[in-house]
């Protein structure tokens, strides 16, 4: 079967034969709950709130609700419910509904959220007509209306920004009983069709707890577009669903995947946001069980929304939204912005934001599956040397170990593991090992003997050890929501437990959706069992979670074990990096992640861009594809935009698959070699840029790679721009994605504002006026800095980002309209958590036409860099000094300059500022 995979996989590979075996993957239809949800379009709620049974105390509102008979007269109470309402920090408010009593407790998800979210105030406004007003400390209202309950959620200005179950779509499918009847003297179970069971393919889905799905519909009155609820390879502005499939949730690995899909694919962030001229809001729908997303957006011109439109009576700017999800707790967050910048926040504000990576990660990474013994690393390694290609990481996939025997190195190809660490190490360069969630069964093999004594493995659904089919051939897998598995895993990775391995290895969590060859949709079936805290006593359903509850976030509870051994085994001095292939709400907490095995071909280039970009705005803003494609050979002109395109997206590393032909950057004739570098050469200069943004993003939360309509929410063309993205508010970028262009359309924003954006290679300026068109040849890609910022770069070629720590700065001041700039910079020693003990530099530099300041933005902190100002470009000048002066510690020295007129540009220098304390250079005019 693993032979047959593989040549399967390389046939494939080579062949050109592409595309998704979709018989393999559900579509709606054939997912029960989905089937049975769509369908239920009910034309009035059956939920009704008991206001007699309302409490409100501190941030919390309880209400009871019944769900009733609306055919019965009397209004009959089916089931009975309670509705909590939180309000929360930061303009968030938290709405759960659950059954009172139910049969058993649902399952709440586990670890999308950073903390418990901190409570706001809520009390009420009013309570009359049927509808009762409550407001959070800041006089943010929320609406319920009791008959049927609808919540309805006021802006600032009191209007109407997001409205709960307006489309009676809300449900909590009640837990109920197998029905019994007598038969022939005989009690036996009633076989209701679908409830007690399922069948997919030849797998059979045994669903001990019967249907248990829930739903809810949230409409966005005046929003434009919808975004958000990665992983996809559609648009970064979600479409309309209603005539086909809605946008599926559940990690899948899925072989060859289609672009320009709903489909699910490896990751599921159920996060989505509504954006319009009036206000961004946002929903955080809290479930780690598959789920599905319909959208209709009513201005979007499709034949089916604009019908709708009709009978709606042609509400324009609107857009719909409706979540299923098989299981767990309805428990939803909405989000009142209102600008995306806040909104984002208010999402990572729950959910966290990434911590600081290690520099290296920010750099090129180099990868293949594989690098096939010592002497192939060595020669890679060597080799960008010798051409010279800075690189900081070397990878290894899965074929370094003991026939896939995780946490063991092959002992013929990889016989001295420390000695090809040092040889990488000693040039500043980094090892990343791939470690996947499935466990070799094999007698002996350590991690094997020990799940299987301690009763470590995810459980079938009769209890037993599961066994899937993956890499290894039989396998099973972890049960990490376990504590003491997860600890046990934590614990592989110390450096006495993992021998070869140093600081400087990291690792790459793939496969962790988690992939099972043989299983249903090539995962694990739902009804696994899974570890659960429970009373002495329990029995049956009360003693496990099943694998459909949790199956989002297995993967994290993976990625978050790793983490924990890579802290741990350095006693928690140095930052691990992870990439990991799954990803749910949280995984930004431990990990970085990309798109997994893309093909060497355009539009999978092109779809790298909504795809990172969309997961940004999730959270996750360290993203990245395969540069040059996973799956085919990419020729010169692709390879060569890939590594353009991929020097600007934050995780930047080239890999391939096994059965294609080999594409390190020095195997192309020389002319792209030279292009291939200097694409490297731009992201190392960039480096420190890169890495303040990391910075800034672990304060604020807000996504590094970021949509034009982020920082221009008021400019509609730029609501369905995902072609070109800003990173920060600094740089405005648009890869070039198809073959033979001499000129791309690119859309600069902030003409209202008067902004200039300046092109970096020529500092040439353009008036922010929409689109023009820029002509690019192959060693251009448009690339702008915003006129107002201040960009460090360091522009000393080196072979790893480690042995630049101490060149010096060149910083380019881009002027805005009003001859101003500023910028910021953050330094410290790129691999420690000494920072948190103020050892580090974040400041902020200043241009106005009288001086540049740099300035300490936390006095308390500091880092004995040796870096220092070499040079300091000015664009966009028009009235240029005639002299000076740079003021540091007490002296005062005269600079030199250089103006070229022909582009406005003032070059300061050799300024020699040291980087390590504040300084101001004056000018007189
Ligand atoms: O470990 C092999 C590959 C890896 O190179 C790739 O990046 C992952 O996405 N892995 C998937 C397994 C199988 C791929 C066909």
């Amino acid at each position: 079967m693993k032979t047959l995979g593989l040549l399967l996989v390389g046939l494939l590979a080579i062949s050109g034969s592409f595309g998704v075996d979709k018989n393999n993957f559900k579509s709606c239809d054939q997912s029960g709950f989905c089937k049975r949800l769509r369908a239920f379009k009910p034309e009035k709620s059956h939920y009704i709130v008991d206001f007699e049974n309302v409490m409100i105390q501190d941030n919390l509102l309880f209400a009871d609700v019944n769900a009733v008979d609306l055919e019965s007269e009397s209004k009959t109470v089916l089931f009975r419910y309670v509705l909590k309402i939180s309000a929360l920090v930061d303009s968030t408010f938290r709405v759960e509904m659950e059954e009172v009593n139910p049969l058993y407790p649902r399952f709440a998800t586990m670890l999308a959220l950073k903390d418990t979210p901190i409570a706001d105030q809520l009390k009420q406004v009013s309570k009359k007509d049927g509808q009762l007003v409550v407001a959070n400390s800041k006089g943010l209202k929320v609406v319920i209306t009791a008959d049927p309950l609808k919540i309805e959620f006021l802006d600032k200005e009191g209007e109407v920004a997001v409205v709960l179950n307006e489309q009676s779509q809300m449900l909590v499918e009640p837990l109920v009983q197998r029905a019994k009847k007598e038969e022939g003297g005989d009690t036996v179970e009633v076989e209701e069709e679908g409830q007690w069971g399922e069948n997919f393919k030849s797998h059979h889905d045994s669903k001990p707890r019967g249907n248990e799905a829930i739903s809810l519909d949230v409409s966005f009155p005046d929003a434009d577009q919808v975004y958000g609820i990665p992983e996809h390879t559609d648009g970064l502005a979600l479409s309309t669903t209603t005539s086909g499939e809605p946008y599926r949730l559940y990690n899948l690995d899925v072989f060859e995947y289609e672009l320009d899909s709903r489909m699910a694919i490896y990751g599921s962030i159920p996060v989505l946001y509504a954006h319009g001229s009036k206000r961004t809001v946002g929903v955080f729908w809290h479930n780690s069980a598959e789920t599905w997303v319909d959208v209709v957006n009513y201005a979007d011109g499709t034949v089916v929304s604009s019908l709708v439109n009709l009978v709606t009576g042609g509400h324009k700017r609107r857009v719909t939204s409706r979540f299923m999800s098989e299981s767990g707790l309805l428990d939803t967050f909405v989000m009142l912005g209102d600008t995306p910048a806040d909104v984002f926040r208010q999402y990572t504000r729950l959910t966290g934001a990434a911590p600081l990576p290690p520099k290296f990660s920010l750099a090129y990474h180099q990868c293949r599956w594989n690098y096939v013994d010592e002497a192939d690393v060595r020669g890679v390694d060597e080799n960008f040397d010798l051409h010279d290609i800075p690189a900081d990481v070397l990878w290894l996939d899965i074929e370094y170990t003991d026939r896939k025997k995780y946490f063991t190195w092959d002992a013929q190809k990889f016989p001295h593991p420390s000695e090809m660490v040092a040889n990488l190490t000693a040039k500043g360069r980094k090892l990343v090992v791939i470690i996947d969630p499935h466990i070799k069964r094999e007698a002996g093999y350590f991690v094997h003997e020990d799940a299987t004594d301690r009763g470590y493995y995810v459980k079938d659904k009769d209890g037993k050890d599961y066994e899937g089919w993956c890499w290894p051939g039989s396998s099973s897998y972890l049960d990490f929501l376990n504590p003491a598995v997860s600890k046990y895993y934590s614990e592989r990775f110390r450096f006495e437990n993992f021998p070869g391995t140093s600081k400087d290895v990291h690792i790459w969590n793939d496969m962790n959706e988690p992939s099972v060859f043989n299983g249903p949709e090539i995962t694990m079936p739902k009804d696994c069992r899974h570890y659960r805290e429970h009373e002495d006593g329990a029995e049956g359903l009360h003693t496990f979670w099943e694998h459909r509850h949790i199956h989002n976030e297995y993967g994290l509870f993976q990625i978050r074990a790793t983490h924990q051994g890579m802290l741990d085994r350095s006693d928690g001095k140095y930052r691990p990096f992870i990439l990991t292939r799954s990803a749910f709400s949280g995984t930004q907490r431990y990990a970085a992640v990309w798109t997994g095995d893309n093909a060497a071909e355009w539009g999978f280039l092109a779809a790298s861009v909504p795809m990172c970009l969309s997961l940004a705005l999730a959270g996750l803003s360290f993203c990245g594809s395969d540069v040059g494609g996973f799956f085919k050979y990419p020729e010169p002109e692709l390879m060569t935009r890939w590594y353009q395109a991929g020097a600007y997206q934050p995780f930047f590393r080239a890999h391939s698959h096994i059965e294609t032909k080999r594409r390190e950057p020095w195997l192309y004739e020389p002319a792209t070699t030279a292009l291939l570098r200097d694409a490297n050469r731009r992201r190392y200069a960039l480096l420190d840029f890169w890495y303040t943004l990391f910075y800034e993003h672990a304060r604020d939360g807000l996504p590094v790679m970021r949509p034009l309509w982020q920082e221009y929410p008021k400019e509609q063309p730029t609501y369905t721009i995902d072609d070109t993205y800003l990173l920060g508010n600094q740089l405005l970028v648009r890869p070039v994605v198809s073959a033979g262009v001499s000129s791309v359309q690119v859309y600069l924003p902030g003409a209202e504002s008067g902004t200039v954006w300046y092109d970096v290679d020529s500092y040439q300026p353009h008036k922010a006026n929409g689109y023009f068109s820029q002509e690019v040849n192959i060693a251009k890609i448009p690339v702008y800095q915003r006129g107002g910022t201040i960009v460090p770069r360091k522009e000393r070629v080196r072979r790893s980002s480690a042995l630049m720590a101490h060149d010096p700065y060149t910083l380019v001041v881009a002027l805005d309209a009003n001859n101003t700039a500023q910028g910021t910079i953050y330094i410290d020693d790129g691999e420690t958590y000494e920072y948190k003990k103020n050892k580090f530099i974040y400041a902020k530099i200043t241009y106005t036409s009288e001086e540049i300041a740099y300035s300490f933005i936390n006095e308390k902190a500091s880092f004995p860099t040796k870096s220092w100002v070499e040079r300091i470009v000015i664009a966009g000048i028009k009235t240029p000094p005639k002299a000076a002066r740079l003021q540091q510690a007490g002296a005062s020295v005269a600079l030199q300059m250089t103006l070229h007129k022909g582009n406005d540009v003032l070059v300061v220098r050799k300024p020699g500022a040291a980087m390590a304390q504040p300084w101001t250079i004056s000018f007189t005019y």
